[in-house]
């Protein structure tokens, strides 16, 4: 491989897949080809996400925090409060609707990776999945810097494209249609044979092909996303990966939720000693008080779901393997990570919509017991499967504790890690790093202030490439702050000390204290033992809220700003896009389904700057 060449990038994407849910991570699913990346690369245990998808995805291709970003949270929760708060919440996300930061697709305070890799490094960028970053042509990939493209636009759809004649209820409207957008236009119809992650890897095989046969292409380095929809709901997989492992499952969740804890310390992820959070679970029935015919069901969705990502796992080795073939693979940084934890809510059990949801699949699905996993099936695993999958952590998707932001990843690039392959790696990172990583490794400085004549934002992750060649102990320094949010739940973290905010019922409606160097399952709340210690972590949060712009939803989250805030929009005024309504896919009438977004004014008060943190925790960081 000639070493005087920039790297290649390839950054793979999976959405809602658990921590152990990877053969390299203790699980029983096959993924051959993620192992092998693994074994001739790093895992990490501490690679960190959002909660959540776009704002993972913004994090991923800006380098920032998503709440700068544009998705300070996801565009479906903003525009509907209700979906996604299970019974006895009372939060709302109104507070959120029109204000900077939360417009539901990438903004305009930031350079994406692509446009920067492209306009300022001569990369050839190409992406095949997932975008989640704006449903119009303006916000599309094709927009933000990416030469070629076949993006699924909204959060999630049907893996096959298959959807029923009938009206859809509210929660299913942005959940079914897979609206694509090739390049520039939208996509009117998906080939027959289409099945989401065989589609984004046949797509991307083409790209590559398109730049390896084009002599003038060939120049120009490439930077590949490959963001997959799976496993994401509804589960859907061709029948012969689910097959693999029909009668897996029979024993239950908390049967897979051992057998992945035992893995995990035997491949030394996680200590000896753990002491794995409790399953949160209440809105569902325990296994034992399901009937034979409730577990079956139940064992054929976590069957679906495996068979998802054995696909996934066999379309990255097609990719991979391609590469290989002609000879980029060694020239090529990869990366593969999950873009938040496991998917563990149980929507038949969210009061919001769970009547008028089961109804509709009731009536117009096929969930059959044999039909589980097939085109016309719609079905979610829910919460015991999830954190099985999410063990030792505590929780899963949508939350700020370690179930839903500590994310699977492997990396590989031998130039930079020679002699380390097969390490696993507990040192702290997050999706943020990536981009500084690429550019620090394509040679482009990222342009903040400015960019094309606007002002942009630097970059708020570190370059991990010290790290990796072994000049840098660790990625991030253990006295910086992290903070997350996602629908009022809330962390911040500095070193080993991490407080999470859990509103009622998942959580404790205050902040919890917890030392995740000696209890990484955040079992035992410390607040009490060392308030001195979650003080000078809440100060951290409010420079956090500050220095982000999060608007919080709770007075616990700063009373400051939320005083200041409130319901600025109703209940769905907000999608920009209304993309499931009759004739909204034609060409000619598209423009009629574009809402105008109201913008309000930042009202977040400007005096007083956050306290700056004193060092109470920088002694209580030393390892
Ligand atoms: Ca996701």
């Amino acid at each position: 491989m000639a070493s005087n060449k920039r790297p290649n990038f390839l950054i793979i994407v999976a959405d809602d897949m658990g921590f152990s849910d990877a053969g390299c991570f203790g699980s029983e699913i096959r993924t051959p080809n993620i192992d092998k990346l693994a074994s001739t690369g790093l895992r990490f245990t501490g690679f960190h996400a959002a909660a959540a998808c776009s704002p993972t995805r913004a994090m991923i291709l800006t380098g920032t925090d998503h709440h700068i970003a544009g998705l300070g949270n996801l565009i479906e929760w903003t525009d509907f409060s209700g979906q996604n708060f299970p019974k006895g919440s009372k939060y709302s996300t109104a507070p959120q609707r029109g204000m900077p930061g939360y417009e539901g697709y990438l903004n305009s305070r930031v350079a994406a990776l692509p446009e920067i890799l492209r306009d300022k490094g001569g990369y050839h960028t190409i992406m095949s999945g997932k975008w989640h970053l704006g449903l119009t042509k303006e916000r599309s990939p094709h927009a933000r810097g990416f030469d070629r493209s076949l993006a699924l636009l909204p959060a999630c759809s049907n893996h096959y494209d298959y959807r029923p004649d009938a009206e859809f209820p509210k929660f299913l409207e942005k959940s079914v249609i897979a609206l694509h957008m090739e390049d520039d236009h939208y996509v009117e119809k998906l080939p027959d044979t289409w099945y989401s992650s065989d589609g984004y890897g046949n797509r991307m095989l083409e790209y590559l092909k398109e730049w390896q046969d084009d002599s003038t292409l060939k120049e120009k380095p490439f930077f590949a996303y490959l963001p997959f929809s799976a496993p994401h709901w509804p589960l859907q997989a061709p029948k012969e990966y689910i097959d693999h492992y029909r009668g897996t499952y029979n024993s239950g969740p908390e049967d897979l939720r051992q057998q992945r804890l035992k893995k995990l310390i035997e491949l030394g992820m996680i200590p000896k000693d753990v002491r794995p959070h409790p399953v949160v679970a209440d809105e569902v029935q325990g296994w034992d008080e399901m009937t034979a015919q409730q577990r079956a069901m139940s064992c054929r969705a976590m069957e679906a779901y495996a068979g998802m990502i054995e696909c996934l796992d066999h379309n990255i080795g097609r990719v991979t393997s391609y590469l290989e073939s002609i000879g980029e693979l060694d020239n090529t940084f990869i990366m593969f990570f999950s873009d938040n934890g496991a998917e563990g809510a149980a929507y038949e059990a969210y009061p919001m919509v769970s009547g008028e949801l089961m109804a509709h699949l009731g009536k117009y699905y096929n969930n059959h017991i044999d039909n589980i996993g097939n085109k016309d099936s719609f079905v979610w695993y829910g919460p015991r499967w999830a954190q099985a999958a999410t063990a030792p952590s505590r929780l899963y998707k949508a939350y700020t504790t370690e179930g839903g932001v500590r994310v699977p990843c492997v990396l590989r690039y031998s130039p930079l890690h020679k002699g380390r392959e097969g390490e696993i790696t507990d040192t702290f990172a997050t999706v943020m790093d990536i981009a500084p990583t690429l550019l620090s490794l394509a040679g482009i400085e990222h342009p903040a202030p400015e960019w094309k004549g606007r002002p942009i934002v630097p970059m708020r992750g570190k370059d991990i490439t010290p790290y990796l060649s072994g000049a840098a102990g660790n990625i991030h320094d253990p006295t910086e702050a992290f903070g997350w949010e996602l629908c009022g739940r809330a962390a911040i973290r500095v070193g080993k000390w991490k407080a999470d905010f859990i509103p009622f019922p998942k959580g404790t409606s205050a902040w919890q204290l917890y030392n995740l160097e000696t209890d990484p399952g955040e079992t035992e709340d410390l607040a009490q033992q060392h308030p001195d210690i979650l003080q000078e972590l809440l100060v951290h949060w409010e420079k956090y809220c500050e220095e982000t712009g999060v608007v919080p939803l709770q007075p616990e989250l700063g009373a400051r700003f939320h005083e200041a805030v409130e319901a600025q929009m109703k209940e769905g005024e907000w999608m920009e896009y209304e993309y499931w309504k009759p004739g909204a896919l034609e060409e000619r009438r598209r423009t009629e389904f574009v809402r105008k977004i109201a913008k309000v004014a930042d009202p977040r008060l400007k005096e007083g700057a956050a306290g700056q943190p004193s060092n109470v925790l920088a002694g209580g960081t030393e390892a």
